[in-house]
């Protein structure tokens, strides 16, 4: 049967939640309030203005909207300084390897990131020209839990939902894929992402033959 697959960016393909949590730390600094790695856990998957007003609803801060359009800016400057550093070497585990197994395959892949910068990390890493079409934040109206970031991956794909395959590392995502009525293939921690379909660990611990068993469904 004719599958595709739609890969999330930041926790599947890349870490680049590392570099978010640098930049929203730096902000919170500047704003007087302590920001961890637990909270910056809230902002995975999440738009870069929901990310913003979940930091400020933890400093118990408020802001008008101006100055919030004037840290969302300065916050993603700060955070493309880390991304104009990334390189191929930055590719999670696993992805180069999964990626070739689909090329092998014949199975195309698109990419359905919530990042309005995911062209530019693609090409840092250099896998943009891998991805059959890119679907990003700067593509959709309606950020995931919504499944629209998926949907417009399946028209990408010229395929139906049903015969998409979705990777991600993120609740929200999981759950876009859940209600695109997607297989969702959750990457990271089982009891955290029980939702999907089928969980692993990393991209790593996906058996050889998972691809083609889906094909067979
Ligand atoms: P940007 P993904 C998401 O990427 C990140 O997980 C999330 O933390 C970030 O706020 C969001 O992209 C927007 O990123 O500020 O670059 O537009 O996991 O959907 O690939
Ligand atoms: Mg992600």
């Amino acid at each position: 049967n004719k599958i595709g697959v739609i890969f999330d960016l930041d926790g599947v393909i890349v870490d680049t939640a590392k570099y978010h949590f640098l930049a929203w730390k730096d902000l919170a600094d500047h704003l007087g309030f302590e920001f961890t790695e637990a909270h910056n856990e809230l902002l995975k998957g999440v738009s870069r203005v929901r990310s913003l007003e979940i930091l400020l609803d933890i400093g118990n801060i408020e802001l008008s909207e101006e100055k919030k359009q004037e840290y969302l800016v300065s916050k993603n400057d700060h955070y493309l300084e880390y991304i104009y550093k990334m390189g191929p070497e930055e590719i999670l585990p696993g992805a180069n390897e999964l990626l070739n197994t689909l090329d092998a395959l014949g199975i195309p892949y698109v990419l359905g990131s919530a990042s309005k910068n995911a062209p530019l990390i693609l090409k840092q890493v250099g896998l943009f020209n891998r991805f059959a079409g890119i679907v990003d934040g700067n593509s959709v109206s309606k950020a995931k839990p919504d499944p629209e970031v998926f949907l417009i991956g399946a028209q990408k794909l010229h395929l139906l939902p049903e015969q998409c395959v979705v990777f991600e590392d993120a609740i929200a995502g999981v759950e876009a894929a859940n209600r695109a009525h997607m297989i969702s293939v959750g990457i990271g921690d089982a009891k955290t992402l029980h939702e999907a379909d089928f969980n692993f660990n990393s991209l790593t611990e996906i058996p050889d033959n998972f691809i083609e068993i889906l094909m067979r469904k």
